[in-house]
Order: C-alpha cells, then structure tokens, then sequence
C-alpha cells in the first residue's frame, strides 16, 4: 500500500524514529440511504479500498503532534484542547483526542504523520477516513476500553461539537464498521448492523464511481439547512424523528405541513428509508440487479425532493442509464462529489466513455471514473 508507506516516510521525516504502528481506515461509498442518518433512519454503504493512513508513536503525556503529507505546513501541536481551539485539517484529530478525553479516557500523548489517497471534497468521506485512524490508532496505542461498536459515535460528536460540522453517523460508521466483500446495512437510531454479502464481481456485475469534479458549493450551509428542515418537520408532526413515518402514513403527514418545500423534504427521507430497506431485501435475496431502479429513484428524489444534485452529477446518472446502467445515483451529502452506477462488469469502459462524452459536450471539468469494491474497515496494518 503506497500510502501506507508514505505514512511510515512522513513520519520518519518528521520525527526521526520509527513509528510504533500504521493504521487504516478507509473512504466509504453509500449505497443508498442519502440524508436518512440524521432522520434516525437506515444507511447502506460500503468501504473503499481507498485510506487514510496514521502512523503513530507515542509521544509525553498530554502532548499531540500531527503532520500530513496532504499539507506543506508545519506540523501542529497541542495539549489538550476545548472543541474550536485546533482548526484546519488538524482539527480532526484533536477533535478525537477531545472527544476521547471528553468520554472519560485516559488518551496517550501521541506523534502522528497522516497520508491518504482518499480524493478530499469527493463526497467519499475523506474526513471520517482521517478521524477513524487517528481514533483507532489511539484507542490501540493507549489500551483503551471502547468497543469498536461505540466509535463511530464518539467520531462524529468530534466532527460535530470540536470541528462544528452537523453530520450524521453515516460516515464514521462507514469507515470503522465496513466489512471487505460487504456492505453495511446499519440501523442509525439503534446503530445495530448487518453485514450484506456484496461480492458483485461474482454476479458479473461492477460499481462504478463517477467523481463528478464538480466544485462543492455551499454545501455546510445546504446540509445544515436541510437537516433542521427534517427536524422541524418531525417537530410539527410530533414524531421523535422522520424514521418514525411510515411510508403508509406518509399522505397524511404531508397534509398536515404548510411549507411545500418541508413536505417534499419530508417525502425524501421517508421514501428513501423505504428504498434501503427494499434494496437489503433483495441483495439478501441475490436479486442484485433488481436494485438498479431503486437506486435510480433515490437519486430522482435526492434532485427533485431533496434538491441536493448538481448539473454534473445528473448528466452523470443520465449518461450511465442511457448507457445501459441498471441503476444510477449520486453518493454522499451532495452539492458536487460522486454517482455510483450498477453495471455489468464488462460495460465499465464504456460506461465511462459515455460520461465522459456527456461531459464534453458541455463545459465540465471531465470525471474521474474507477470500479469500486467493498474494503475493511479501520484496522491496524
Ligand atoms: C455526509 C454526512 F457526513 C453524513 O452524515 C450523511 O448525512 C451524508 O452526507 C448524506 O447521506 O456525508
């Protein structure tokens, strides 16, 4: 793995000793399950093969260091810290040892170089990538005693109380819970899992990723935006949480909100919490192709309902289609990043090429497309 030892190089560079151990943790891609964390919902993502790498050794008691080959800056010290105080790419880890110290652990004083090949602003979680190794590394560096199950939680409260950043689980989990050759049906409100059997090259079929390229635009004032829409529907509908809309009581819930645009958003989560669900039954099923429409439906309503696509990200879904995809669907939190597309195996060229024909007939920046597989999770190399 280049990045691994790149990882090992940038920390020998720096801190002119060998690293105690590297550590893993990979980018994800979401099935289908968009904006349905934060609704207490359901999410199906799969790891990419793609990581963050954290190289660590310890360092004194109460003393963090951290580099990374991403950035030509200094490295960045701190002792402790309260959420704010580090900010930049460094604020990730030290929103991990915050969150670590916050939930009563004892965290090891620690030098970390960081290298990753996880594409940043992608929409492939290249930020839970980085706080899922710096935050499995301290774990095994320091003994501490927390299940794998539970960090993915105490990751996100470090997204969202230290770095400010309103995110759901989805990504953490994604990144720490991932099995290879799987993909992680996870329950966000009791945060239970399954692992899917996803072995799509077995069945002759491939996803492939589009990295639209599309620049991200407002996408933290958007994301905030629709997630305080969700929670003030659910407020009006006196539920706890979207999740707790049946899709047989979805008619008369829109009927009881005014705001046109609360009720289509309203009409996504619910929609698309029925979409996962729908997609695991038929993957448990092995009827793998059969989720193509499904996926195709998550992303009409993530453009029309949801309003969170781009030009770049729609002319990709329409070229995969129109090139025989069984399914198509922008991935992540939207506003740019990435399409998955559920293709036969064989068709990955010219899937591509039909995309990229769309895209130059137009003035995008071209895409950048590979096949994704199901990865581990965050681990220790
Ligand atoms: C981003 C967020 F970080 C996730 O929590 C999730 O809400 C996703 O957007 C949309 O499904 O990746």
């Amino acid at each position: 793995m280049t990045v691994a030892s790149d990882a090992a190089a940038a920390f020998r560079a720096q801190f002119g000793t060998e690293p105690a151990g590297l550590w893993a943790a990979p980018g994800r891609v979401n099935l289908i399950g968009e904006h349905t964390d934060y609704n207490d919902g359901f999410v199906l993502p799969f790891a990419l093969p793609q990581c963050t790498v954290a190289a660590v050794g310890p360092a004194p008691a109460g003393e963090w260091t951290v580099c990374s080959t991403a950035t030509d800056g200094d490295p960045v010290s701190f002792g402790p810290t309260e959420p704010g105080e580090v900010t930049g790419w460094a604020g990730y880890p030290a929103g991990i040892v915050w969150a670590l110290r916050d939930a009563g652990f004892d965290v090891p004083g620690a030098r970390i170089a960081l290298a990753s090949e996880v594409p940043v602003g992608s929409g492939l979680s290249s930020s839970a990538a980085l706080e899922s190794s710096v935050l499995t590394a301290l774990v095994d560096l320091g003994g501490l005693d927390l299940p794998v199950d539970r960090r993915p939680a105490l990751a996100q409260r470090a997204e969202n109380v230290y770095v400010g950043a309103p995110t759901g689980i989805l990504d953490q989990s994604a990144s720490i819970r991932c099995q290879a050759g799987r993909a992680l049906f996870l329950d966000c409100r009791s945060l239970e899992v399954e692992q899917i059997p996803f072995d799509l090259a077995a069945e002759g079929l491939a996803i492939l990723v589009v990295n639209s390229n599309a620049p991200h635009q407002h996408v933290d004032g958007e994301y905030g935006a629709r997630r305080k829409s969700c929670e003030e529907a659910a407020r009006i509908l006196g539920v706890p949480a979207l999740r707790d809309v049946p899709l047989e009581g979805l008619a008369d819930a829109l009927a009881k909100l005014d705001d046109d645009v609360m009720r289509r958003r309203v009409r996504h989560i619910v929609t698309e919490d029925q979409r996962v669900l729908d997609t695991v039954a038929l993957l448990r099923a092995g009827r793998t192709r059969e989720i193509g429409p499904l996926l195709t439906a998550s992303h009409v309503s993530m453009r029309d309902d949801f309003e969170i696509t781009v030009a770049q990200v729609d002319v990709a879904v329409e070229a995969a289609l129109e090139a025989g995809a069984y399914g198509a669907r922008m991935t992540g939190g939207g506003f740019g990043g990435c399409v998955l597309a559920l293709i036969d195996a064989d068709r990955a060229a010219g899937t591509t090429a039909a995309v990229e024909a769309a895209y130059a007939g137009r003035s995008f920046t071209p895409p950048t497309s590979w096949i994704a597989t199901a990865g581990p999770g965050a681990t220790k190399l």
